[in-house]
């Protein structure tokens, strides 16, 4: 009736147009061994089955960065995000695009590493040749799920990549709203000061493996473990 399309109406309008533009983008969708079965939109891939509580898995990344001194870049989703507004989390994440035909691509995580390139620099302003897709060290995969607010959430396969570099930033205001580093020693109080909630892969990844791969930038060859897909 009439109060139901008002509400659409405001609803819509409280949406950010260019938050909402990217919606239509296409993800890649996957099985739970990460083969490319298709692709969906990412507003598709993101919406959290009413029913089911089912979400489409699909390939995403994170990129964790770190300055010459050790420092890790956290930022903070700007509150025009879809998913997970306005929390902290690590330097970008994203998803390669089914619509480029150069982010498909899978040997040696090329595809993503183009777009973990797109991304880092639309979202931080990151010169494109600070951030050349051969300079990221990719570690390994992790599968996760998480309802986000109950409409939008995530569920991905999601490839950790690690880059050590001093890059110039530029921050894009319509994504991130706050960037700063953090010193390896004073990550558990600098989180536990923070006014607003860890995004749940941020979180995920902190308290399982973040803390050992970063004591070891300079010997990540360790840790290179491609094959493997670990659950949450
Ligand atoms: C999605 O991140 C990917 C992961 C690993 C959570 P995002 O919501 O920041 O994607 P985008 O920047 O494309 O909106
Ligand atoms: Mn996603």
């Amino acid at each position: 009736g009439q109060s139901k399309k008002l509400w659409a109406r405001s609803y819509k309008a409280a949406v950010d147009a260019q938050q909402e533009l990217a919606l239509k983008e296409n993800c890649i969708l996957v099985d739970d061994k990460d083969k490319a079965i298709g692709y969906s939109s990412k507003e598709d891939c993101h919406r959290v089955n009413k029913q089911t509580g089912d979400i489409k898995l699909h390939r995403a990344f994170s990129v964790f960065l770190f300055n010459s001194k050790g420092e890790m870049l956290v930022q903070r989703r700007s509150t025009h995000k879809i998913t997970f507004p306005d929390t902290y989390t690590n330097a970008c994440c994203s998803h390669p695009l089914h619509d480029i035909d150069l982010e498909r691509e899978e040997s040696n995580a090329i595809g993503i590493r183009r777009a973990a390139q797109r991304r880092l620099n639309y979202e931080l302003g990151i010169p494109q040749e600070q951030i050349q897709p051969e300079y990221f060290h990719y570690l390994t995969r992790i599968h996760y799920k998480d309802c986000g607010d109950g409409v939008w959430g995530e569920h991905e396969i999601d490839y950790i990549l690690f880059l050590q570099k001093d890059v110039d930033l530029n921050p894009n205001e319509n994504e991130v709203s706050e960037v700063r580093y953090i010193k390896r020693n004073e990550i558990d109080e600098t989180v536990s000061k923070f006014n607003a909630p860890l995004t749940p892969w941020f979180r995920l990844i902190l308290r399982s493996k973040l803390k050992e791969w970063w004591d070891n930038l300079h010997n990540l060859n360790q840790y290179v473990d491609t094959n493997a897909i670990h659950r949450f």
